[in-house]
């Protein structure tokens, strides 16, 4: 039998918006876990979709439907997932500036790490894509977060997180803010060479990293 989750992974596959929507909405309506129709659904969706492309079995347009049914959908979910277990008190978990590096303009897992830091009770802002270290810093320094959260999905575009280390150093803002990286083609390693305070692999990772920075 197919669970509300195949059935969201479906419609991601096949880019239709009208029913991620839809779907999202019964999550809600039916009191489903909104995280594990993010994980099991969304995800699942957005990456058998990426792994056809990668093999040659999509094409670019089949990826872009995918990728705004996947954002028509989350938008659905966000509120459910802001008042998840930070509910009355997220700003307790600590302040994230959240991005998409200069030069890429992926934001699909940026915003499902957004969702589930939002959801775990961090205030996150989400300051979008193609976004310059300045930029990173001059918000976090506008609401004082404690941790700036890059992420890359390009192997050309994994040097400006380390742009964003340096800028730090540069302007001796290094230990004020913890950096954390992620998306795709990065690595622990990767976060080591260019000196961040963490890496992780996947949203949930994102959460449980973030916890341990602000303990
Ligand atoms: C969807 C997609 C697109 C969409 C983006 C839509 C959008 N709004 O984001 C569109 C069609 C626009 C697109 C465009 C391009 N894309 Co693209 N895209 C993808 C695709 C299929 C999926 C990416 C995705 O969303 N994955 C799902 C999410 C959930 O995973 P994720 O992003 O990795 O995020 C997770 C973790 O990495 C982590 N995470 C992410 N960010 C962060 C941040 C932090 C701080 C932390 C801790 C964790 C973390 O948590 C997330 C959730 O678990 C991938 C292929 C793939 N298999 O990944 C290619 C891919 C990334 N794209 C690729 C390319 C080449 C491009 C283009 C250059 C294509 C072109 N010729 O125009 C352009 C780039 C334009 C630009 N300047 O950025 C290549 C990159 C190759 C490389 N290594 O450099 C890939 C790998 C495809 C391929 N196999 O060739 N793309």
């Amino acid at each position: 039998m197919s669970t509300i989750f195949d059935e969201i992974k479906d419609a991601i596959v096949d880019g239709d918006e009208d029913l991620a929507v839809e779907l999202a909405e019964r999550v809600i309506a039916e009191k489903v876990d909104p995280v594990q129709a993010v994980q099991l659904g969304f995800i699942g969706g957005i990456e058998e979709v990426g792994k056809a492309w990668t093999n040659g079995e999509a094409f670019l347009p089949d990826v872009m439907m995918a990728a705004d049914a996947m954002k028509a959908g989350m938008d659905v979910l966000e509120e459910v997932l802001a008042a998840g277990e930070g509910e009355g008190g997220y700003e307790d978990k600590g302040k994230i500036v959240l991005g998409t590096v200069e030069g890429d303009i992926h934001d699909i897992g940026k915003n499902i790490v957004g969702a589930l830091l939002t959801s775990a009770g961090f205030k996150v802002y989400d300051i979008g894509i193609d976004q310059k270290a300045e930029d990173f810093v001059a918000k976090a320094d506008e609401v004082g977060a404690k941790i700036i959260a890059a992420s890359a999905l390009l192997t050309t575009t994994m040097k400006s997180q380390k742009t964003l280390v340096e800028y730090l150093n540069d302007n001796n803002l290094r230990d004020k803010y913890k950096i954390i990286i992620g998306g795709g083609p990065t690595s622990a390693k990767w976060g080591e060479d260019i000196g961040a305070d963490g890496w992780a692999e996947t949203a949930d990772e994102a959460v449980e990293l973030c916890k341990q920075l602000l303990a």
